[in-house]
């Protein structure tokens, strides 16, 4: 077998580790890794999701609107010394869709077989560190604006690194993101994160050749969104409909402008 340099403490062979060299070694022993921390956590969570049944939505939105809007945030604020990418474009669009679908912003409560709608949108993003799968919220993304959905998104990203984070930040979700395009893949399809009802994978955006309404072929960014929701509470329909809202304001956001606060 080939694996990472053994001195690698990281099972994930993951590259944000100081630990992970890049060279391969050749290793022909077995070895037992104890499942620790933000894995042994993770093994117990997935293993209840497992039991949900789950069902899968699949979108392709046309982010070349979204990734104008980013350089335009780059070039024209740069002053403000923040690195814009367009998660929080995305963070924040979601929010507003769920303002109008609050059924995907909820939790299901088995025992008393209840729904909960939640009244913030604490928003949760899926972040492969070297001590494991972690997934702060951005709380409260109703009320934050744009530069401050990125501020404390790189707040968060640097607490994890450092596996730093407080309880606070990882607990009360309320829906999760996992930007899986951000490592690789066009699409994935996880489980939710209980006791949430929905989990969004974000594939990798790529140029694809499209036709546009004239027939002519054109370059366009497109990225996969698979939603993967509990079907206990939400159904076919709820999703394709939350997820044209959506969709709709990833590909117009100057239509973000009408309805935020
Ligand atoms: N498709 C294409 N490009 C993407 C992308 C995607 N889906 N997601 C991010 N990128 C790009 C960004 O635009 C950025 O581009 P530039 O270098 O040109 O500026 C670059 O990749 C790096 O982005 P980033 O990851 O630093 O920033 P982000 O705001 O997109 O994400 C954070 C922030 C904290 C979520 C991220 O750093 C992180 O930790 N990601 C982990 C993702 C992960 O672990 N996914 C697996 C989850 S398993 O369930």
């Amino acid at each position: 077998i080939l694996i990472e340099d053994s001195s690698a403490k990281n099972f994930l062979g993951d590259q944000t580790s100081p630990n992970v060299s890049s060279a391969y070694v050749w290793e022909f022993e077995d070895r037992s890794l104890p499942l620790r921390g933000f894995h042994r956590a993770m093994a117990k969570s997935m293993t209840l999701a497992a039991k949900i049944p789950h069902f899968q939505y699949v979108e392709e939105v046309n982010c070349d609107a979204l990734l104008d809007l980013r350089a335009s945030f780059q070039n024209e604020m740069s002053d403000l010394g923040i690195k814009f990418t367009f998660l929080p474009l995305l963070v924040k669009s979601l929010s507003m869709a769920l303002s109008k679908y609050p059924l995907l912003n909820s939790c299901f409560n088995e025992e008393s077989q209840e729904v909960l709608l939640k009244g913030s949108h604490n928003i949760g993003i899926a972040m492969a560190t070297a001590h494991g799968l972690v997934v702060p919220n951005i709380k409260k993304v109703q009320s934050l604006s744009i530069v401050e959905i990125t501020k404390e998104l790189s707040r968060l990203q640097e607490l994890a690194l450092s596996n730093k984070l407080s309880s606070d930040d990882v607990s009360g979700g309320t829906i999760t993101i996992s930007n899986i395009g951000s490592i690789g893949g066009k699409f994935g399809s996880p489980l939710v994160n209980v006791p949430e009802v929905s989990i969004i994978a974000l594939g990798r955006i790529q140029k694809i050749p499209l036709f546009d309404e004239d027939g002519n072929l054109c370059p366009a960014s497109i990225m996969m969104i698979n939603i993967s929701s509990d079907h206990r509470v939400l159904d076919g329909a709820t999703v394709a409909r939350f997820c044209n809202e959506w969709k709709r304001f990833i590909e117009k956001p100057e239509l973000l402008m009408l309805q935020m606060r």
